[in-house]
């Protein structure tokens, strides 16, 4: 008798994309393929879900504690952190890891692919609140394919007179069997900024275990990094271009306490954030006229 999981693979359930807004207001974006499912929040440009039928538990980690109210960023997926990560330079009461995540985008485009996968275009959407934040002819989309893997590329378009600097971020939780059984590889003899350690500078000795929190940024580095899950029994490749920094994230049990969203039953023991970004040292100048991308593709392997 072949599994649903099976059957799924082997007939698919054709394409589907629909919308729907929830009591709030919000509106997500439902996707099925036969290679995948996922769900995108349009507020933040925020792919919330993908699930490819090979895999055997979700990709990425959404929190059961997640708020879905406008103008919140939603706690999982993977956030849209734009055009500063962090705290605001200068004024403590704008948003951490900037507004991009937490104001309406609009879908340009979202179409089928001849190879069975789905292709997503999100652009935010220009306001009087982005424009008081980001007095710049500015542009910024979202790419997204949802397929056996997910790629997405956040484009930012400088259509001024005057060049800015951008920090941004793809924030990705990821789904872990146990915060404590996985690996991150990739980084080892990276140097990285230990928020933990008020950004004292290291450097990485071999592959990165998870006992405590965990908050590491680190710098001029384009590697590939796997999260390997023997729990789960899988890895995930995190393969990127125009990112010279990565951020490793785990808040352990006080730090989650203190969040509050970080999902029931100690929910934070089954995510970790390894996030794709220009950050710190590797902010970036976007030039008059020019643009810049930051692109990413997650895909799965059996461990
Ligand atoms: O990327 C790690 C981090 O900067 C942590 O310091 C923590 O603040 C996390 O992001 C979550 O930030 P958020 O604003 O989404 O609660």
């Amino acid at each position: 008798m072949q599994s649903v999981h099976e059957l799924n693979a082997r007939y698919g359930v054709g394409h589907k994309i629909h919308f729907s807004a929830d009591l709030n207001g919000l509106v997500t974006l439902e996707i099925e393929n036969p290679h995948a499912s996922a769900k995108v929040a349009l507020q933040g440009g925020h792919v919330m879900q993908w699930n490819p039928r090979h895999a055997e538990a979700p990709v990425l980690w959404l929190s059961d504690q997640a708020r879905f109210v406008a103008g919140r960023s939603i706690r999982g997926g993977v956030p849209v952190c734009w055009p500063w990560f962090g705290p605001h330079a200068t004024d403590e009461t704008l948003c951490p890891h900037g507004f991009a995540r937490v104001v309406p985008w609009d879908v340009v485009d979202a179409r089928p692919e001849a190879d069975n996968t789905t292709s997503l275009v999100l652009k935010l959407v220009e306001s009087r609140q982005v424009e008081k934040q980001w007095p710049y002819d500015c542009e910024l989309t979202l790419t997204v394919n949802i397929g056996p893997t997910l790629k997405m590329a956040l484009t930012t378009t400088n259509k001024g007179h005057e060049p800015f600097v951008i920090g941004e971020a793809l924030h990705t939780y990821f789904q872990v069997s146990d915060i404590e059984v996985v690996r991150v590889l990739g980084l080892d003899h990276t140097e990285y900024e230990d928020k933990v350690e008020d950004y004292a500078l290291k450097r990485q000795s071999g592959d990165i275990s998870f006992n405590d929190e965990v908050d590491r940024v680190y710098l001029n580095t384009d590697s590939t990094c796997v999260l390997e899950d023997p729990g789960l029994r899988r890895k995930i490749i995190i393969e990127k271009s125009g990112s010279h920094s990565t951020v490793v994230w785990t808040p352990w049990e006080r730090k989650a306490a203190e969040i509050g969203d970080l999902g029931s039953h100690h929910g934070w023991r089954h995510m970790v954030c390894v996030e794709t970004s220009n950050v710190r040292g590797n902010v970036v100048t976007v030039e008059p006229g020019s643009a810049h991308t930051l692109s990413v593709q997650y895909s799965t392997e059996s461990l």
